[in-house]
């Protein structure tokens, strides 16, 4: 059957900010304390949904968080009216109203792992809301996520919802930023690649030293049992701890793959050798691996470009095209590499740039901000319409972004009660644009 591959964006929340919140991420570290800008970082997110939906592929968006997060910070014993709650954090622990207020679910390639129909045993598509239970701002989400994605694809025909797994660092689970699909069309079965730091239940296994690895091999294995996919058609790896100890923290930063190509650094994956065989095997077909060795582009180039954040977009049936962040073209480096991998014989055939800075300065390029669906013709028709980008919808929220969004926010401002007021009246109007019902815990 023919299928699409959609991609499903974050859209950037009100109190988008730098608060320095993710240990092992080293754009976020870096950037703490800067002052963001919360509408250009939604207006840049918005203009690639656009950008695709105008190049003709199917672009959805979801909707962010309710942030600040009031109902997290009475379960931590913070009461009296919201602006108290407010007040009370941010004199007692200012941190953990920072990690209430991060706006970190515009990274949509966290929100979920997705399994297509094409590759599970009662042929529906199965979601799974990633636990995310490594950082304590991004723990919060996986509730109202999978509320978004129930109002989003909501027919139970199609779609199957599953609970996040236990919250606990044993399953901790990133979602599709560890999860790659191969395939020869969208709508034939897929090979499923999942992508996990460490074992957690097996100590002699190698793992990283100094930065957290925050997916375990359970986590992937649980969920490739959940979403009944045939076992032949899994291939775990293991990423090599040593780039996560150098700042690889998802491995969406060190490799991407699509239709028949994985796209990686030589330094992606331990035994790599056994994974690209293995691959290579379960494919059955014509499998490229387009492999950028060590002493053409170093870990620090890659995780400072983010080249391989970007996205694999068939845009023609016959070539993929790489949609790159700015600061691609910034290394010189990284940047001949882009021009000689479009030149050379292997299914790149291109390459776009867009500017994403904002997402940028907290480790979020063009492949954290979507949340891939692979989509039957008739699957796509049981979506909620309303979230998919067209002409009318990009202009109704840009207008809403203008109307409510700050241009400046830093760390005082995230106290501030009336922050907390334009939050809610923004994501009430946006429930309403999206048709997503209440979704949010101040709706309730
Ligand atoms: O989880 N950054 C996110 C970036 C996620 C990128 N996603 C993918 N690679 N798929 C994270 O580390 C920073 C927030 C702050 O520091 O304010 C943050 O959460």
């Amino acid at each position: 059957m023919r299928a699409f591959e959609a991609n499903f964006d974050g859209l950037v929340g009100p109190t988008h900010n730098y608060s320095g919140l993710s240990f092992g991420n080293i754009a976020s570290s870096r950037n703490q304390a800067a002052t963001s800008n919360p509408k250009l970082a939604a207006k840049q997110g918005l203009a690639k949904m656009k950008k695709l939906a105008d190049l003709g592929l199917v672009q959805g968006v979801l909707a962010p968080q309710e942030r600040p997060d009031i109902h997290t910070l009475r379960r931590l014993g913070f009461s009296g009216s919201d602006a108290q709650v407010l007040a009370q954090a941010a004199q007692q622990m200012p941190r953990v109203l920072a990690a209430c207020c991060s706006a970190s679910s515009m990274w949509t390639a966290n929100a979920a792992t997705v399994s297509p129909s094409a590759d599970t045993l009662d042929r529906r598509v199965h979601f799974t809301p990633a636990n995310l239970t490594n950082k304590f701002h991004r723990s919060i989400e996986h509730d109202v996520t999978g509320r978004i994605l129930k109002a989003s694809f909501p027919d139970h025909r199609y779609f199957v919802h599953h609970q996040a797994l236990p919250g606990v660092e044993h399953f901790g689970d990133e979602g599709a930023a560890n999860h790659t699909r191969f395939c020869k069309d969208y709508g034939d079965f897929g090979i499923e690649m999942f992508v996990f730091g460490r074992y957690a239940f097996d100590d002699s296994k190698p793992k990283p030293i100094k930065f957290p690895a925050r997916h375990t091999f359970e986590a992937s294995e649980s969920i490739a049992r959940s979403h009944r996919l045939n076992s032949q058609d899994v291939i775990y790896a293991q990423q090599n701890p040593d780039v996560i100890d150098q700042g690889v923290f998802h491995n969406d930063v060190i490799g991407v793959g699509n239709r028949n190509l994985l796209f990686c650094h030589e330094q992606a994956y331990l035994n790599k050798d056994k994974l690209y065989n293995d691959l290579k095997r379960a494919f059955d077909g014509d499998f490229h691996v387009v492999e950028v060795a060590s002493d053409r582009l170093s870990v620090n180039d890659v995780v400072g470009s983010y080249l391989f954040n970007s996205q694999l977009l068939n845009i023609t049936d016959d070539h993929m095209t790489l949609l790159v962040p700015e600061e691609c073209q910034q290394n010189s480096a990284v940047r001949s590499y882009l021009e000689e991998v479009v030149a050379t014989d292997n299914p790149i055939g291109g390459f776009e740039v867009m500017d994403l800075k904002q997402s940028m300065r907290n480790g979020g390029g063009p492949a954290c901000l979507r949340l891939r669906i692979v989509l039957t013709e008739e699957e796509l028709k049981a979506v909620n319409p309303s979230t998919l980008i067209n002409d009318q919808l990009y202009q109704q929220l840009d207008q809403w972004i203008e109307k409510h969004y700050r241009d400046q926010l830093s760390e005082n401002d995230l106290a501030d009660p009336q922050l907390l007021m334009e939050s809610r009246s923004a994501l009430d109007e946006l429930t309403q644009i999206l048709q997503l019902g209440t979704v949010y815990p101040f709706q309730r």
